[in-house]
């Protein structure tokens, strides 16, 4: 792999932007400053020629045939699995299921893991800084066996009150689902504490590690998490593929969520029996070519280092925090002490959206609206946010076209 790093433990961000072609366009007639990352990232060369060179070359199914391209295929299907093991440092491959995405990946656990354990009167815990993904499916789960779902609270800063949350965790609760790092804040929850205390009560714990790959090393096994989640398109690989990890012992135990190809060892009229781990939880052909380009993503990643990314974007965050307080008029939404990446706000009473429009008209590419994290909103006490979202290919001069587009903002609404 090619070298991307010149002084070791530093990133060159030149020299990474120029891996990511999209980057290189204008929009309404401005170069494009992408800010929206917490959305889905863009996606490196090396990521799409994986995908290309998938289909040009080994395209076949996987795990069927005795043919060399089906042989071919297969193995770089595992060999990405292989790939995220090490990235998360799981123990073993098979603890690595490959699914759509994080919403998936929860909805599997809810399904399998929340069905057969979870009865009325139980309680799942979640947290109000969740998405919508992390909510939703528990909501259904305890509709259906009459449970409770618990919501730790936080303070106005965005940050997590882990002494009420320890609070709520208690006899009846079955686990704990909660994000590692917020999407609609950025704060980094302090997840191998919480873990500990809900393992100290033997409630077990989901992860949902959507925002948090790109911008964190992860290790699971450290982490000490039963189940971690995250999307492929958030980490600069494709759409339509993610990941579930599950600790062998609970995978096990679960049974399996979708039936059909690939799940099975036998078939009779009768009775079937299922495959082993983790083909159990992948019923049909998956999205082989996403994995591959996933495990590509995960290559040049490592390529360019996890902690010089953490290192560069904590670097550009705080300019970024600081450049953003300068504005008069600007509040920022999310101000714990522990962030990564994200910086939502409000400027004066101007709407979200009206602040959307007006930057993307210079080019600016940032979210708005309410994140898929409404009960968030709620708590806030507002209906939506402005947000940038920073990567590893952001530099300095990205902040500042923000700081500009955003004085241009104030100038139209004045
Ligand atoms: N969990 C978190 C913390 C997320 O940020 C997201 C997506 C999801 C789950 C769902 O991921 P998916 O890949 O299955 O859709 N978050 C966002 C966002 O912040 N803006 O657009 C999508």
């Amino acid at each position: 792999m090619r070298a991307l790093r010149e002084v070791p433990g530093r990133l060159d961000v030149e020299r990474v932007r120029k891996d990511f072609p999209i980057l290189r366009q204008e929009v309404h007639g401005n170069p494009l400053v992408y800010l929206d990352s917490a959305a889905t990232s863009q996606k490196p060369r090396a990521v799409i020629e994986a995908v290309s060179r998938y289909y040009e070359q080994d395209n076949a199914n996987v795990h069927r045939g005795v043919h060399l391209l089906s042989e071919r295929a297969t193995q770089a299907y595992e060999a990405a699995r292989e790939k995220v093991q090490r990235f998360v440092n799981a123990a073993h491959a098979h603890e690595i299921v490959f699914v759509r995405g994080t919403t998936e990946a929860i909805n599997l656990v809810a399904q399998t893991y929340g069905r057969t354990r979870v009865r009325s009167g139980d309680e799942i815990v979640i947290t109000v800084m969740e998405h919508h993904s992390n909510i939703v499916p528990w909501q259904m789960l305890c509709e259906e066996k009459g449970a409770v779902l618990r919501v730790a609270p936080m303070d106005d800063t965005g940050t997590l009150l882990v002494d009420e949350l320890e609070r709520l965790i208690g006899s009846r609760t079955r686990l704990l689902a909660l994000g590692h790092v917020s999407n609609a804040l950025g704060t980094i929850h302090p997840v191998r504490r919480i873990v500990e205390m809900a393992h100290r009560k033997n409630v077990p714990v989901l992860l949902d590690g959507a925002q948090a790959v790109p911008h964190l090393a992860v290790d699971v096994q450290a982490l000490g998490c039963d189940f971690y989640a995250f999307s492929g398109h958030k980490l600069f690989g494709p759409s339509g593929i993610g990941v579930l990890y599950g600790r062998s012992e609970l995978l096990e135990e679960m049974p399996p969520w979708q039936g059909g190809g690939d799940m099975i060892s036998s078939v009779t009229f009768e009775k079937t029996t299922y495959n082993k781990l983790p083909y159990k939880f992948e019923a049909g052909t998956p999205d082989i070519a996403g994995a591959i380009g996933l495990g590509a993503a995960i290559d040049y990643v490592r390529g360019v280092g996890v902690d010089a990314i953490a290192a560069h974007e904590h670097d550009l965050l705080t300019y970024a925090t600081e450049a953003l307080r300068e504005i008069s008029g600007l509040r920022l939404i999310g101000t714990a002490k522990e962030k990564a990446s994200v910086l939502s706000f409000l400027l004066g009473d101007v709407h979200p959206h009206d602040i959307g429009t007006v930057l993307d008209r210079e080019g600016i590419a940032i979210r708005t609206g309410h994140h898929c994290a409404q009960p968030l909103m709620r708590r806030l006490g507002v209906a939506a946010t402005a947000r940038a979202s920073l990567a590893l290919y952001n530099r300095r001069e990205d902040v500042d076209a923000l700081v500009a587009g955003l004085h241009k903002v104030r100038e139209v609404f004045a």
